[in-house]
């Protein structure tokens, strides 16, 4: 489908829904609510650092009003305006320990699971941060109030999946499944415009993201694979250079775009955490689907397909190697011993 750069989101959304004669409206309609959501925690975002809510709660602004934490802001604005959209039947947040039900009467046929404002404790130094999503059909009749059982789907069977990044620009990057699409948000204008149409991610790549702090902690084939590039060779393209900004969105954009490969393996720093720190249902998942449509790669540190994994619990975690395939594929031989 011809993509003219400028367009806006909404007319992209209705141009994709035209590729399904069987669509109905309502995973548009759910997308224009999310983007309304979006619109709203950027200008938030953008006015942290002078509406003086950077990382604080339980102050009170100028108005004398409760001023929530960035995070709680952002939890808040996605669930209350996602309650009464009447396209999803329940949503799991990274800010709630339950699954959020909607209100009665406004049941669809979707699910939603997001993490509201990832790399929030970035806010008060002002690094990118972002607002992940995920959206399933539900399991469940199409009636009545959803349960857990409709949100723990496996990756593949995303029906949409993007991100929002609160940077120099705000962008909105999405998949319905027909390829990734990123749009760029005029805050004069208050619509994102298509700035970047088909992103494919690059297949190699010279750039690495990970914690190196955690080096101690990791298994043998993450430290040879680490070691691996940062060896002179270059015939390969060797040494890498690393770029970690340590806000998954910010990390993970960087690479859709420009190539790269984003490590968070398991590690043993911390035995609460044997699975590593991301989670699986509104961060590996979403990041995998896009990454997957946009040419690339997403597995775990223990060789398993990111998508294919049947999510047990809401908050569960998930190690994360996500990035361009030549790459995530190259950690693979690693960890199969070939290397
Ligand atoms: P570390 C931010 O807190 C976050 O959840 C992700 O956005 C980011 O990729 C990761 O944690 C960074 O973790 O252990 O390197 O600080």
């Amino acid at each position: 489908m011809n993509r003219p750069l400028g367009v806006t989101v909404s007319r992209h959304i209705i141009d994709s829904q035209r590729l399904h004669p069987e669509a109905t409206g309502e995973l548009s309609g759910l997308l224009n609510e999310l983007i309304v959501a979006a619109k709203t925690i950027s200008a938030e975002v953008n006015m942290a650092g002078l509406a003086d809510i950077l990382g604080m709660s339980g102050k009170t602004n100028i108005q004398g009003e409760h001023v929530q934490k960035l995070d709680e802001f952002a939890n808040n604005t996605i669930k209350r305006r996602m309650a009464r959209c009447g396209y999803i039947c329940v949503m799991t947040s990274e800010e709630e320990a339950d699954a959020i039900p909607v209100v009665e009467g406004y049941e669809g046929k979707y699910t939603l699971a997001f993490d509201p404002l990832d790399g929030s404790s970035n806010i008060d130094v002002n690094v990118s941060i972002g607002t992940i999503f995920s959206v399933h059909r539900r399991r469940t009749p199409d009636d009545g109030s959803g349960d857990d059982s409709d949100l723990l789907r496996k990756g593949r069977e995303q029906v949409a999946a993007g991100y929002i990044i609160y940077g120099s620009s705000t962008m909105l990057v999405f998949s319905t499944g027909d390829g990734v699409h990123g749009f760029t948000l005029d805050p004069c204008v208050g619509e994102f415009f298509l700035s970047h149409p088909d992103i494919r991610i690059p297949q190699r790549s010279k750039y690495f993201s990970i914690n190196e702090g955690n080096y101690t902690y990791w298994d043998e084939p993450v430290r040879r694979y680490l070691e691996h590039l940062k060896a002179v060779d270059k015939a390969s393209g060797r040494p890498y250079s690393a770029r970690y900004i340590g806000s998954l969105v910010a990390d993970f954009h960087r690479n859709l775009i420009a190539g790269g490969i984003f490590l968070y393996p398991r590690d043993h720093k911390n035995p609460a955490k044997p699975h590593g720190k991301l989670r699986l249902l509104y961060e590996a998942a979403p990041l995998a689907f896009l990454a997957e449509q946009a040419g690339g790669r997403a597995i775990t540190d223990d060789g398993r397909t990111i998508l294919d994994i049947e999510p047990e619990e809401l908050h569960q975690r998930v190690p994360l190697i996500i990035g361009s395939t030549h790459d995530v594929e190259l950690f693979g031989e690693f960890l199969a011993g070939k290397r």
